[in-house]
């Protein structure tokens, strides 16, 4: 009776006892799954499931700084933007991206009965390491397509479900949230393919992403030099004096395309993050490339 009493007490207490460690994991599992629910529901998720390719950075959607009030006339005033998330090429296009364009719109027959040799660059034999566009697409496909008009790079764009970035989207994927002059920050740095000799490309475009050191805060290469990009904005030295606060898209019209960035012809203070240029939408120059962007498609649960 005695052995049974003690086995009983003994195995009441471990009863007890087990009792006890279910009941705390119990209630701290409770409370774990209470602070999981609660995070789930008072937290917004955003999700982007939309990236399909690895060469196209996020910009999370915000408020950035845009324009400057030390620099050029038609960088004033200094105002703040909001935009919604987008993505933002991590590279100029190359020439080999747009040759696989180019060679589907010469094989398409809805359009080479009227554009035969519809869309395609300019040819620059006077410059031996860019020289005529077959050529070049194939000694230097990793070169930034150039010899591009605006309605080359739009027709890319578009043929990739994509668009050309506004011009305030330009410059917060090369500024990020606070003033850098440059893409990587304040310091006058070699870190762009510029006009300078010392850079490692002298008189010459150079491979889209060769300075690794120059990216922006995304992460962007080539935002400062190499060749200057299309945007999609008209431009207009006086607009940032009424720009919308939220996503600005340009003048509704105008007579030239915003180029930003700078190029392998440009010295240094015309690559800012800040600065500001423009050229004809015809125009297709051996200095001009571009980039594509395209809206996040942001859902909220
Ligand atoms: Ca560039």
């Amino acid at each position: 009776m005695n052995t049974i009493w003690r086995r009983t007490k003994s195995n009441t207490s471990m009863e007890l006892h087990f009792n006890r460690i279910t009941s705390i994991i119990l209630s701290r599992s409770s409370a774990f799954i209470m602070l999981v629910v609660t995070c789930l529901l008072t937290t917004p998720i955003q999700m982007y499931g939309d990236l399909e390719d690895e060469n196209l950075i996020l910009v999370a959607a915000g408020t950035f700084t845009m324009g400057s009030d030390k620099r050029a006339a038609d960088e004033k005033p200094t105002h703040k933007v909001f935009l919604d998330a987008f993505y933002i090429g991590k590279y100029e296009v190359t020439n080999a991206e747009y040759y696989k364009f180019w060679i589907s719109i010469q094989t398409d027959k809805k359009t080479t009965t009227q554009n035969t040799k519809h869309h395609t660059p300019e040819d620059f034999i006077h410059i031996p390491h860019i020289g005529k566009w077959q050529d070049r697409a194939k000694e230097y496909p990793n070169h930034p397509v150039v010899g591009v008009s605006w309605h080359d790079a739009h027709a890319y764009a578009k043929w990739k479900g994509m668009r050309l970035p506004t011009e305030a989207e330009w410059e917060k994927a090369a500024r990020g949230y606070t003033d850098r002059t440059w893409p990587w920050g304040n310091a006058l740095e070699e870190y762009a393919n510029t006009v300078s000799n010392k850079d490692g490309y002298p008189n010459r475009i150079a491979p889209v992403g060769s300075f690794k050191q120059g990216k922006s805060y995304y992460g962007a290469m080539d935002m400062a030099g190499n060749v200057w990009e299309w945007t999609s904005d008209w431009y207009s030295d006086v607009y940032y004096y009424n720009s919308p606060k939220q996503n600005p898209t340009g003048p509704k019209n105008g007579s030239w395309r915003v180029i930003r960035g700078g190029s392998w012809i440009d010295a240094i203070p015309r690559c800012s993050t800040t600065f500001r240029f423009h050229q004809y939408p015809n125009l297709k120059t051996s200095f001009i490339g571009f980039r594509v962007a395209k809206t996040a498609d942001k859902t909220k649960e």
